[in-house]
């Protein structure tokens, strides 16, 4: 008879959860026993909670199917929580697995002991679960494997207590296959025919599945069809784009800018996205960024079919048939010179190979990313869905062991990256083709800007230097070579080329340190809080060149 570990092991293999990114203490050793007892299942060890996090996030989202984590009790969980949660908002599957003390231990309030089910409600607000024998051990994984992959994803936490998972007696217990997502109602596709043939300026509004290739195609064909504007949420799961594929306008981060974009629109109608809204308050300037005159509808919501959803707006607008218009093929041409920010975009969108992963966690120093990649070869691109920074190493990790045969380009500020650095052991260790290029412009550049916009108007040393790094000041090349990882630092445009030349000719981690100066900085960052109060004023086309030069 197999222990509750390793009924819980097949339990999960049985259901295709067959990679558990674990960072182990001494609550998880039956776990971590268990694992020889399974060879169907991969274990990769990550040296911070938030590695094995974020790698389980990216590893869904380009699987298509939930990890598991394995982590120590609440303290752990605690760790691992930020890209728990940027997991949560980009509706992602993961099977989180939390070891406790025994459960007769927790009276003794021992040293970890804490109140694990409230950290892990936080990011799990639809399945937290406490497992309380080994004989039912596996019906409460099947639950959370059932329920990470519901609809839509989400993180469920499963509580393994110590003794759970030790005991005599478990039962691999079957998980049933997903169910089907049904599409939108009839009534609701009539509706909105209605409204896009009433004569108003309509836009889409597409999240989550819906910027999927197949989604992305039947949206395209009612846009050709019926002179729809197509519109991406801010900050995609997961975004399908480049040559071949249709154009969506992603929606600015910077809200002066998305009102720019939404201004003018009747109607906005959601398909598996919500309504745009600014991604901090600022004094005196609006959250919510739709236009009072624009009425919003849902076509599908996150439980949805969303491409059967548009399927059948497309049948009731007579669409179906439309020649979608597709991206051209075009690279911008080879950098030169002194290396900066935008060069190294340049140089991405001249060398990026087909069917690559994008992770982009570039902050100010991917401005330009979005405009050189667009008629690159096809990519996925992946991107920062709920704000909390040190996410792009570890999705690197799981979207580079979710497509062995993908390569995997990780764009991260310097910030940023110091937050999950340790992601590059694990990418050593794994032999994994991740592509790092680290962005040092040794600043947190963005919070200068946000300083400005929230109209701090008292700005001293003190505060300034809470936002630089220069003291010391991080050589990221050797940060890496002490993890294991190929790695070059570059400062002029030829360097850089040749070396990501080289990382993506080699199989394995490499990191390219790109030296930049920060992209919005001098007169630039003092002029752009006045442009953007000024946007409204100016007339709607000027006003969106102005976005298209700022922001592409
Ligand atoms: C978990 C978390 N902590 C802090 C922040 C606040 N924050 C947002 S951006 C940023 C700095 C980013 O710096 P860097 O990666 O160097 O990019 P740059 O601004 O230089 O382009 C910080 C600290 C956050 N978003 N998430
Ligand atoms: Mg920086």
């Amino acid at each position: 008879m197999p222990n509750g570990a390793q009924a819980l092991m097949k339990t999960l293999v049985d259901a295709g959860v067959d990679v558990c990114f674990t960072n182990p203490g001494t609550s998880e050793m039956h776990f971590v026993a268990a694992l020889d007892s399974e060879p169907r299942m991969r274990a990769v060890l990550a040296l911070f909670e938030g590695v094995a996090t974020g790698a389980a996030d990216g590893y869904a989202r380009m699987a298509d199917k939930p990890a598991a984590t394995l982590l120590h009790l609440g303290c752990g969980l605690g760790n691992g929580l930020a890209n728990l949660h940027n997991a949560r908002k980009g509706k992602v599957p993961i099977v989180n697995i939390v070891g406790d003390h025994a459960t007769y231990h927790t009276q003794f309030d021992a040293q970890l002991q804490s109140d694990i089910e409230t950290v892990a409600r936080n990011v799990s607000p639809g399945f937290v679960r406490t497992a309380t024998s080994t004989a039912t051990l596996c019906t409460d994984a099947a639950d959370a494997i059932a329920a990470a992959r519901g609809a839509p994803g989400q993180v469920a936490t499963l509580i393994l207590p110590a003794d759970v998972s030790w005991g005599e007696g478990g039962v691999a217990v079957a998980v049933p296959p997903r169910p089907a997502l049904p599409p939108a109602d009839d009534a609701t596709v009539q509706a909105i025919a209605q409204t896009v043939r009433s004569g108003g300026k309509v836009a889409l509004l597409l999240g989550g599945s819906a910027l999927r290739e197949p989604a992305l195609l039947m949206a395209a064909r009612i846009a050709t069809h019926c002179g729809v504007k197509l519109f991406a949420e801010v900050f995609p799961t997961r975004l399908e784009r480049g040559a071949g594929l249709p154009v969506v306008e992603r929606i600015a981060y910077l809200a002066e800018l998305a009102t720019v974009q939404l201004t003018g629109f009747d109607h906005l109608i959601l398909v598996d996205a919500k309504a745009p809204v600014s991604f901090f308050a600022y004094p005196g300037k609006p959250s919510y960024l739709v236009p009072d005159s624009c009425s919003v509808h849902t076509l599908a919501t996150p439980a949805q079919d969303t491409t059967a959803s548009l399927l059948s707006l497309a049948r009731a607008l007579g669409a179906e048939r439309a020649q979608p218009v597709l991206q051209g093929s075009e690279r911008p041409t080879r950098p030169r010179g002194k290396l900066s920010a935008e060069k190294v975009c340049k140089a991405v969108g001249h060398l990026l190979p087909a069917n690559t992963i994008v992770i982009d966690e570039a902050i100010t120093s991917g401005l330009m990313l979005p405009r050189f990649t667009a008629g690159s070869p096809r990519h996925d691109l992946i991107t920062l869905t709920g704000g909390a920074i040190g996410q792009g190493l570890p999705n690197a990790i799981g979207a580079a062991i979710a497509c062995p045969q993908r390569p995997v380009l990780a764009l991260i500020g310097d910030g940023t990256s110091m937050y999950t650095i340790q992601a590059l052991w694990t990418m050593a260790r794994e032999k994994l083709n991740v592509t790092s290029i680290i962005f040092n412009n040794a600043s947190y550049s963005v919070l200068n800007i946000e300083l400005e916009r929230v109209g701090a108007d008292e700005v001293g040393p003190k505060a300034r230097s809470q936002l630089d790094l220069n003291g010391p000041a991080i050589h990221f090349a050797q940060v890496a070579q002490g993890m294991g990882v190929d790695a070059v630092r570059t400062s002029t445009a030829e360097e850089f080329v040749r070396a990501l030349e080289h990382a993506l000719a080699t199989p394995g981690p490499h990191l390219i340190e790109a030296m930049v100066p920060q992209s919005l900085s001098g007169i630039k960052r003092r002029v752009l809080p006045w442009l953007l109060r000024s946007l409204p004023s100016l007339p709607p086309s000027v006003a969106r060149a102005l976005k298209r030069k700022m922001a592409p």
